[in-house]
């Protein structure tokens, strides 16, 4: 088998899941305590703002007593050790690939610790809450939403991702269902291109036959394994 280049990873609420994280389809998860429609489209942003801010906020608050993972760990270890080139794509909002030490992340859907001015469109880091209406850092004007991407809002730096999804050998997909687009349909532009494909996760995602090679299991076992193969120990 060819050498491995390039390798690009796309994680999701899974690989979280046992940092205490709740996952959005698992039962009690976010999407069972949430309407969707409520708090993660520019719509329920509209109709009720005070939800929508004190949703992040709550999640934001969180992290605060979170702690990232042997699989996060594992994927900063890659950063560091592997020669060939590498893109981590996180579907996740929370900040725990980098606190596991991975200094290159891109959030596609956005980031928990950001806030997007709707006046002035800069985003600034932010740790603190929203509901209270606080002056934008650069504008002054107290416009601040979460720098996510809700449901119906285009996602982060796809240049980028396909770009790379075109010239990767190795796509390989953690912790997530395969339910949301256009993440979920990045196997199937990888396998197009040519490259090897594989899954690691709790179970078998709505994308699982796409994949060359599929790998159940909890992420915190699953991902340093996997790592440690890539780099021969
Ligand atoms: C867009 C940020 C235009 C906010 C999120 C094509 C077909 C059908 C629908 C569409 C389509 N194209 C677009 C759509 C509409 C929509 C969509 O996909 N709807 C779905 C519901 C059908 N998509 C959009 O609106 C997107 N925008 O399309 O813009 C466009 C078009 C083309 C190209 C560019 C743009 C925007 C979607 C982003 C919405 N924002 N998050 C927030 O977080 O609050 S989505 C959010 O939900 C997450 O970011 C993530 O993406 C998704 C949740 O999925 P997962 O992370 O996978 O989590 P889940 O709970 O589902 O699964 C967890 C998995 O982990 C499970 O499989 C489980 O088994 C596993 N697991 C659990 N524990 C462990 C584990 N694995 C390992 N170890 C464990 N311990």
């Amino acid at each position: 088998m060819a050498a491995t280049r390039s390798i690009v990873i796309l994680t999701g609420a899974g690989i979280s899941a046992e940092s205490g994280i709740d996952t959005f389809r698992s039962a009690g998860g976010l999407w069972e305590q949430h309407r969707v429609e409520d708090v993660a489209t520019p719509e329920g942003f509209a109709r009720n703002p005070n939800l929508v801010l004190n949703f992040y906020d709550m999640r934001r608050a969180a992290l605060a007593v979170v702690e990232p993972n042997p699989a996060h760990e594992a994927l900063a270890r890659l950063e560091r050790e592997f020669a060939g080139e590498l893109l981590l794509i996180t579907q996740n909002v929370d900040d725990l690939h980098e606190r596991g030490g991975s200094a290159r992340v891109l959030h596609m859907h956005g980031e928990l610790k950001s806030a997007l001015c709707q006046s002035c469109e800069t985003r600034s880091p932010w740790h603190g809450t929203m509901i209270e209406r606080p002056p934008c850092p650069v504008c002054r004007a107290p416009t601040l939403r979460p720098d996510v991407v809700w449901f119906g809002e285009m996602p982060y730096q796809m240049g980028r991702i396909y770009q790379a999804l075109e010239t990767c050998d190795l796509f390989v997909s953690i912790g997530t269902s395969g339910a949301v687009y256009p993440a979920a349909g990045f196997v199937q532009e990888a396998r197009a291109a040519g490259a090897r494909t594989l899954e690691l996760n709790l179970e078998p995602s709505e994308g699982s036959r796409m994949f060359h090679e599929t790998r159940l299991g909890p992420a915190s076992a699953l991902v340093p394994a996997w790592v440690a193969e890539v780099l021969g120990g």
